[in-house]
């Protein structure tokens, strides 16, 4: 059996990714498999890059093709401190305290300035056989005035989705994966799969 490690720690994505590629679920690793490989510092100027720097570590560490994910919530009316800087904006604080900072920023901006994205990078990588993969996606939405919902992580309780009418935070699991950044991203790397699990 061929596996492909996720190089990433973000218990968030984990459950997605592998609902996402439930089909391909034997041929998944994480890396609770191997606890002794953490992930590099995220140097790079793109989440890309980034994606890119985390799949060929975890690769080159393990021997096996990984599969890196970098992603972002981007603000147009704050746009320098969230987007590949996400999950270290405030970092140590919760989510929750994250999220109020952001409201608070943001409680005079009018509807139509709230604009907002979530944007998925992912990159495939096998040292072995010199092969990357690299697939992306993105969705459109606002910035809500309020924290709602209890589903999805991170920032997903400010997230707007304008056609459901709910924030992310609303969303089941199921319904997230049927336009999040995040499946889109990955369902066009599951195009790959069947020749990726042979080793062509
Ligand atoms: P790994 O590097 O281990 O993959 P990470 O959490 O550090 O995990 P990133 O550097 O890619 O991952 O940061 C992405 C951050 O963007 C993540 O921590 C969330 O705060 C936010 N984010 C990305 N996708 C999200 C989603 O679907 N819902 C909510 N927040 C999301």
């Amino acid at each position: 059996m061929k596996y492909i490690v996720l190089a990433t720690k973000n218990k968030g994505k984990i459950k997605e990714i592998y609902e996402i590629l439930k089909e391909y679920k034997d041929y998944l690793k994480t890396l609770d498999n191997f606890i002794e490989v953490s992930l590099p510092e995220e140097i790079g100027k793109t989440y890309e890059e980034n994606a890119l720097l985390k799949a060929k570590f975890v690769s080159e560490k393990l021997n096996l093709p990984a599969i890196g994910e970098d992603s972002g919530l981007e603000i147009d009316m704050l746009k320098h401190i969230l987007g590949i800087y996400s999950s270290r904006f405030e970092e140590g604080l919760s989510y929750k305290e994250r999220m109020n900072i952001i409201l608070e920023k943001m409680k005079d901006i009018p509807w139509e300035k709230r604009t907002a994205r979530f944007v998925c990078k992912v990159v495939y990588y096998d040292h072995k056989e010199d092969i990357k993969i690299v697939t992306g996606g993105v969705v459109e939405g606002y910035i809500a005035y309020e924290i709602r919902g209890d589903f999805g992580f991170g920032y997903d309780p400010i997230f707007y989705y304008p056609p459901l009418g709910k924030t992310f935070g609303e969303l089941k699991e199921k319904e997230k994966n049927e336009i999040s950044h995040r499946s889109v991203a990955f369902r066009k790397l599951k195009d790959f799969f069947p020749i990726l699990i042979k080793g062509g």
